[in-house]
């Protein structure tokens, strides 16, 4: 044998040396469905040298068998730019994963991000963030192989881990993605803070306020910020290190990725249109919504459920016809050009006519030294328009709860419309495979205590303080006697 060739209709399924509880569970997962798989003609590979399920073949000793010479053209021949790469499912923040499809093409300009930052062969790149999404496949792993670079995988994300483990493996190169680098800062300071080989971090979605942090605290590490999402057809690098930047206006990349950010109306969730039906494009300064134009340049493939990929896409925006992909992100353009993250549309509330941005919000709560951590969002309370603020908090270790000081911190950082009026002390924030928080449930749960078990609070103004939320308060203000 001179290498595997897999048939076309294959799962292949990892399992370790020794077969673990969840291992376990996969096994037992996938043969619950043995049948329909034969019956689809789908062949299952188990990693391992020998498997007892009838209708599971082991592939460990295929491999071991196979030859590390490269592949023969032939094999894939018919692979162009639009053959698609990879599935990968997204993060699923404002709702259930979807499963996005990569193109050979998407692939090679995901690639494009590491390469770019001068990443050679020497360098040894710190991998913690799940393989199945974009940011730890494509960018990180993908990424590192089309550099050269070594890669130090782990398994999970450890704040306390993390510095010792860049120290142990001489780690030059560290990916991020969301908190991580909050959770970095957030960890007990060390004397050996500084020390470490680390120059390069690159990443998406840290604030301008951690970023800084950050830097004061570990040294002199580039922070190569970039704005992509899996399954969007533009995406920036900060290729200037402005703290706070995604990116910068560059003509040319302007005129290859025909984006624009776009007005946009976020109490009823979409593009704001002039009297003649086209968006209007949001002047410097102003936060708008992220489209980008759909071409042979910038394709959009969509997922693998054409409902889901139509939703992305924006007609008639500049001109009646056009074609436009929705990134569902709020950017903003300074005056000086450089562009800055703002918000994913589904993070933005209104209430009382004002936007409330609950990452603005969940920064501020997590400010209170004894919160962790912090997700805000919106619910709806019968018979007003828009939705009123509500955070999910986890305390730290050992302690309580104060409503007097979180009334009075929330009171002087945030005005009145954007203070949470719900609190609700949860154990754990849930959180997505890559550290974005999930609010579907939350939002759909709301502040009645009858049907949550978390200790709830509401913020008395009277009171100055969180008092306790009670049954009959919420019916009270469900009824329209207490007004929020
Ligand atoms: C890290 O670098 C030091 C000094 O250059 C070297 O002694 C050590 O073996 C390296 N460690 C690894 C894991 O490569
Ligand atoms: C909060 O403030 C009120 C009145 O200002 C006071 O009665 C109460 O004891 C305080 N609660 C705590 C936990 O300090
Ligand atoms: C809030 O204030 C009102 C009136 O000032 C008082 O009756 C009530 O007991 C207070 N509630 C709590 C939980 O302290
Ligand atoms: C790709 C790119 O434009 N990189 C630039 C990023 O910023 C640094 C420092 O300002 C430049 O030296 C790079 O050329």
């Amino acid at each position: 044998r001179q290498y595997c060739t897999l048939p076309a209709k294959t799962i292949l399924y990892a399992v370790n040396l020794q077969f673990t509880q969840k291992h376990r569970k996969l096994q037992e997962a996938v043969e619950e469905v043995l049948p329909s798989l034969r019956e689809q003609g789908v062949c299952v590979y188990l990693m391992t040298k020998q498997c007892d399920t009838p209708g599971v073949e082991g592939f460990s000793d295929q491999v071991e068998e196979a030859s590390d010479t490269p592949l023969p053209q032939a094999l894939r021949s018919d692979i162009t730019f639009k053959s698609p790469a990879v599935y990968i499912y997204t993060s699923g923040t404002t709702g259930l994963p979807k499963a996005a499809v990569i193109t050979q093409n998407r692939l090679l300009v995901a690639l494009a991000v590491l390469d770019s930052t001068g990443i050679t062969p020497g360098d040894v790149i710190y991998l913690n963030l799940p393989l199945y999404h974009t940011a730890g496949f494509l960018i990180g792993f993908i990424g590192s192989i089309e550099t050269g670079s070594t890669i130090i995988l782990r398994r999970k994300f450890s704040a306390s881990q993390f510095w010792d483990d860049c120290r142990k493996y001489n780690v030059t190169v560290v990916q991020y993605i969301g908190e991580v680098l909050r959770y970095l800062c957030n960890t007990p300071k060390r004397d050996n803070d500084r020390e470490h080989k680390v120059r390069l971090a690159i990443g998406n979605g840290v604030r301008a306020e951690i970023w800084k942090e950050f830097l004061n605290r570990f040294g002199n590490i580039y922070v190569r910020e970039f704005y992509a999402s899996t399954e969007g057809n533009v995406g920036l690098i900060n290729y200037t290190g402005k703290i706070g930047a995604v990116g910068r206006v560059n003509y040319l990349h302007r005129k290859l990725f025909p984006y624009a950010l776009i007005k946009y109306d976020t109490e009823r969730d979409e593009p704001i249109r002039d009297s003649t039906g086209l968006c209007v494009e949001a002047p410097k300064d102003e936060t708008g919504l992220l489209v980008c134009k759909i071409t042979n340049i910038t394709p959009f493939v969509g997922y693998a459920n054409s409902q889901q990929t139509e939703k992305k896409r924006l007609r008639d925006v500049f001109q009646k016809g056009d074609l436009y992909f929705n990134s569902g992100d709020l950017l903003k353009i300074g005056q000086d050009n450089f562009i800055y993250f703002q918000d994913r549309v589904g993070d933005t509330f209104r209430w009382k006519g004002e936007n409330v941005a609950t990452t603005e919000v969940a920064d501020i709560l997590t400010l209170i030294d004894f919160v962790q951590e912090a997700n805000v969002y919106g619910v709806q309370v019968p018979g007003n328009e828009g939705r009123i603020g509500m955070a999910a908090v986890t305390l730290k270790g050992g302690e309580q709860f104060d409503g007097n000081k979180t009334f009075s911190h929330v009171a002087s950082y945030l005005p009145a419309y954007a203070r949470p009026r719900f609190i609700r002390i949860q154990n754990a924030v849930e959180m997505t495979g890559t550290f974005k928080q999930m609010k579907v449930r939350l939002v759909e749960e709301g502040f009645d205590p009858a049907g949550i078990t978390d200790p709830l609070y509401i913020l008395q103004e009277r009171n100055q303080s969180y008092t306790p939320l009670t049954g009959q308060i919420y019916g009270s203000i469900v009824a329209g006697i207490i007004k929020l």
